[in-house]
């Protein structure tokens, strides 16, 4: 987002995304959901012929939208992961020989439970759900995924932060070897985010290992990522290796950046813009190329369930 304004993407470059997809990788990856030859029971795990593992035990959920999802091409080839490239099609092709596992999450900071903890040790305890969630990057573009996470809240009171906890931080992995992005200066690396202890405990922050019912593609943050749908895209940190509870607000990598631009709070709101583009509407993606716009909602249409959370905050200061 740093290298161009969303209305600065032409049709002819959408086209050319499509040239991207090759038509077997995605039979490969999406196509055989339910199929009994998948091995159930592994979450994040690629099995040996290349497909993505289906994941056992999932609940639907109430908090999901019943507005149709986006096409599992359009969420795993229209993507933002700047440790992979900058351009929208440039993770789909250049994570995948990304190895998501074996994978360890250190847990650290203000809290009763610490240490270092195994991908599938770190899952053992929470339950799975699908969460269909709108997405609003900050760029005005949009889309409807169908999530497979575990709640948010239910990680943190696991853990027993310290009354001293007023902040949950998150890393991302920082590997030369497998990212290619990170040779670029285009962030100061590896990728920060953070969130209040009151927004990581709302009922719609989860942390996602899934879409469409299969662990989630190396592209959308494998084996696990934020999501936070009340809040701007770049809010929700991919391929999470470091959770922090924290007494004072951490760092975040797009407010390191530029500061002028992109704040810590980071919610959607259509009434303040962007210095250099209005949040007032947002083009859902792979809808028709001469479709309008969309307005953008408060809170990215989840001001029920969130708006409390800011009730003596402005907004216009606190962007
Ligand atoms: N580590 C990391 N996480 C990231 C990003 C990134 O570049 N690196 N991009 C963010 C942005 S700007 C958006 S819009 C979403 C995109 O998620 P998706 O590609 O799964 O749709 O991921 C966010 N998480
Ligand atoms: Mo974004």
């Amino acid at each position: 987002m740093l290298i161009r304004k969303s209305s600065d993407i032409r049709p002819s470059e959408i086209t050319s995304e499509a040239n991207y997809i090759n038509r077997r990788d995605f039979i490969r990856a999406g196509a055989i959901a339910g199929s009994s030859l998948i091995a159930p029971g592994a979450i994040g795990a690629v099995i040996p012929d290349g497909r993505l593992a289906s994941l056992p035990n999932v609940t639907k959920s109430p908090l999901s939208t019943d507005e149709a999802p986006n096409s599992f091409e359009d969420i795993s080839t229209y993507n933002n992961f700047y440790e992979f490239g900058l351009g929208k099609g440039d993770p789909f092709v250049q994570a995948e020989n990304f190895k998501p596992r074996p994978w360890t999450i250190e847990v650290s900071g203000e809290a009763e439970k610490t240490g270092s903890f195994d991908f599938d040790d770190f899952m053992k305890p929470f339950d799975l759900e699908e969460r269909i969630y709108r997405m609003r990057c900050v760029e005005a573009w949009s889309m409807v995924i169908p999530w497979v996470g575990i709640s948010l809240a239910d990680v943190v009171k696991h853990f027993q932060p310290t009354s001293k906890a007023q902040y949950v931080a998150f890393e991302t992995l920082n590997d030369r070897e497998q990212m290619p992005g990170l040779r670029g200066r285009s962030l100061d690396w590896p990728y920060r985010e953070g969130l209040t202890i009151a927004e990581a405990t709302n009922p719609l922050a989860i942390l996602a290992v899934g879409i469409y019912g299969n662990a989630i593609p190396n592209q959308n943050g494998a084996p696990i990522r934020l999501v936070v749908p009340w809040k701007y895209g770049f809010k929700g940190i991919k391929s999470i290796v470091k959770i922090k509870f924290m007494s004072r607000r951490p760092k975040n990598s797009w407010n390191m950046a530029i500061p002028t631009e992109y704040g810590f709070y980071a919610n959607v709101n259509p009434e303040v813009s962007h210095p250099r583009w209005s949040q007032a509407r947002e083009r859902r993606i792979g809808g028709s190329l001469f479709a309008s716009k969309q307005d953008t909602l408060m809170f990215n249409g989840y001001g029920e369930q969130v708006a409390h959370l800011y009730k003596n905050l402005d907004l216009r200061r606190n962007f």
